[in-house]
């Protein structure tokens, strides 16, 4: 009786805390349901990160000069930095970080779909740069809002960092499209291969969509997969415009009542296929994260000797 009265009161406390936009801290009480959500979006997004840094890693010895190289390099740590915040992020919510990293391998966590693309040319370093960073900014900046402390605080420096990555794409293509009509339509044939899945890293259609309703209702989410779409789709047609790239889409149309871009669907049932491990470059990603994994084995346990014994000193004190 005592305890579901103290129950109803955190449960109560929390309620308030989310619905007044204050933050929701690890120490805090919180809804088994709700730490299960966010250990599983967030090691989602922290395996995204990780395993973000192989399309791009693969052009690091291709790279066309040492400007590009050097550019390059940073924005694949980066990611390795992201992933690095995200699952620190996730341990505050009492996750372990070889078990996240088991469910990954395993296939018990997903990483996101636009991972499962090979990365054929090197426009596609700078595609991946201004479509894929920029899907990804649009989706993160309302997670600098999230209700969750960590999660929120890690979102603002990716954010930036991001940006930085988006321009760097975008710079990459308007080198190349002031080049040579080979270079032109190097760039054109990357952005008709990554348009659709750039939209699909939003997540399935809203209907479709079974944990936006309840992450809206915690905050975690601030908008909804089709919403924030829409205001990639209407931020990118100018910016392809300038670039002198078109989107693959013929549905794409400015719709002056809605005061929004019209178009297409994207191709749902190659979505479910590529997030069931079933994209053209699945298998090899997570063996290469496999290999990493198993590689580290070392490194992880040479850091665990040398904490057990630096804790065992303290305690012989
Ligand atoms: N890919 O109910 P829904 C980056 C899953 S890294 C795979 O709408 P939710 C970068 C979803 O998990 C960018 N799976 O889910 C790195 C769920 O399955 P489970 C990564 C997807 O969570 C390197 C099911 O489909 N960004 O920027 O409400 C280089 C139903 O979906 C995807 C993030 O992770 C997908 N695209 O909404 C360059 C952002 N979409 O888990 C760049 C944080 C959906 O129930 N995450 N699924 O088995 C989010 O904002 C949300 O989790 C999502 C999905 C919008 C992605």
């Amino acid at each position: 009786m005592t305890s579901s009265i103290a129950e109803n009161e955190l449960q109560s406390h929390f309620e308030a805390t989310i619905s007044a936009d204050l933050r929701v801290e690890p120490r805090d009480w919180m809804p088994e349901g709700y730490r299960k959500t966010l250990i599983r979006q967030i090691a989602q997004h922290a395996h995204s990160e990780i395993i973000g840094m192989q399309p791009e890693g693969a052009w690091l010895t291709r790279a066309p000069s040492l400007r590009r190289k050097a550019i390059l390099t940073a924005k694949v740590q980066d990611e390795a930095g992201h992933g690095l915040y995200l699952y620190s992020a996730a341990e505050t919510l009492g996750a372990d970080r070889g078990d996240l990293t088991d469910k990954l391998l395993d296939g018990r966590q997903k990483y996101s779909s636009i991972f499962n693309y090979p990365t054929l040319t090197f426009a596609d370093v700078g595609v991946i740069g201004w479509l894929v960073d920029g899907a990804a900014i649009c989706n993160q900046v309302p997670l600098c809002r999230s209700s969750f402390g960590p999660y929120a605080r890690a979102m603002i420096r990716v954010c930036k960092e991001e940006s930085f990555h988006q321009r760097q794409g975008y710079e990459l293509l308007m080198t190349m499209m002031r080049g040579t009509d080979a270079q032109r339509e190097m760039v054109q044939e990357s952005v008709d291969r990554w348009w659709w899945p750039a939209l699909m890293m939003f997540g399935p259609p809203d209907d479709r969509s079974p944990n936006s309703e309840q992450s809206m209702k915690w905050r975690i989410k601030r908008h909804t997969n089709d919403e924030l779409r829409q205001r990639f789709v209407d931020m990118s047609i100018p910016q392809a415009e300038a670039l002198g790239v078109t989107f693959p889409d013929p549905d794409l149309r400015w719709n002056a009542e809605r005061g929004a871009y019209d178009f297409g669907e994207p191709d749902w049932s190659e979505f479910m296929q590529v997030i069931a491990g079933n994209g053209a470059s699945s298998v090899e990603r997570i063996a290469n994260r496999r290999a990493a994994h198993e590689n580290g084995a070392w490194v992880r346990e040479a850091a665990t000797a040398f904490a057990r014994r630096a804790s065992t000193k303290e305690n012989a004190r």
